[in-house]
């Protein structure tokens, strides 16, 4: 059995980023989705994951979690460069960055949870969410000048570094958060890339919602139009 299980495609960031890599070298994979935040989830999840939680790539017996580990599992099984960039430094830094997003950004991460095709009102800014996005708009500006010749992207040709800061692009389209210069160039980018619309448009017709309280906390779910 080879199956990627993802939470809903609008609101689980986690799931996406490899999701877009799975799709984006085109892993044989079955695709499943189990939306989150209703009763039944937590034992849903129990029972197919280490964690309960999502992404999870069940392949021919092996169960792999953690949004970075099935990204390099892809990486391997792909042809060399078609995941990280070939070039021994950007595949460095390239890494860096995704696990600098793995591991950080949490007020941007609390303060404005992704909803791909919500818009909702620009958060109060606090010293904690402007240096998130402070450090977005000068890496994003910084690798784009350093290392995107020859693409759009981060580094240029698309990349899993791409992948892991798509959920974080849509963030500030939904906050009407502002980016400038070749960090906005770069957003504009990923928003009209093909795999990312794509994806949008799957998000559009899923049929669930997922309400957060203050913070991030007490989150509930339900279906549009039950
Ligand atoms: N560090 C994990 C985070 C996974 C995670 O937090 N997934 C969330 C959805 S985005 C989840 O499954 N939550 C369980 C739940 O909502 O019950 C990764 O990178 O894969």
């Amino acid at each position: 059995m080879r199956q990627f299980v993802s939470g809903n495609l609008n609101y689980s960031s986690w799931s996406i980023r490899p999701l877009l890599v799975v799709r984006k070298v085109e892993l044989p994979v079955e695709e499943i989705i189990l939306p989150l935040d209703f009763p039944e989830t937590t034992a849903q999840l129990k029972a197919i994951s280490p964690t309960a939680k999502v992404p999870l790539l069940r392949w021919d017996g092996t169960e792999i979690w953690e949004s970075l580990a099935i990204t390099e599992f892809v990486a391997e099984w792909a042809p060399p460069g078609a995941v990280w960039p070939l070039d021994a430094e950007r595949r460095a830094i390239a890494r860096a960055v995704s696990s600098e997003m793995h591991a950080g950004f949490q007020t941007l991460r609390q303060l404005c949870s992704m909803d791909i095709r919500g818009r909702a009102p620009t958060p109060d800014m606090t010293p904690a969410l402007e240096a998130d996005i402070t450090r977005l708009q000068s890496m994003w500006s910084g690798l784009r000048t350093k290392y995107g010749s020859g693409g759009p992207f981060l580094f240029g040709a698309w990349s899993a570094a791409d992948a892991f800061y798509t959920p974080v692009v849509t963030r500030f389209r939904t906050y009407g958060l502002a980016l400038s210069g070749a960090a906005a160039d770069y957003a504009a980018a990923v928003l009209a890339d093909p795999l990312f619309r794509t994806l949008e448009e799957q998000a559009k017709l899923e049929p669930w919602w997922i309400k957060y309280g203050p913070g991030g906390t007490g989150r509930s779910a339900g279906y549009l139009n039950p």
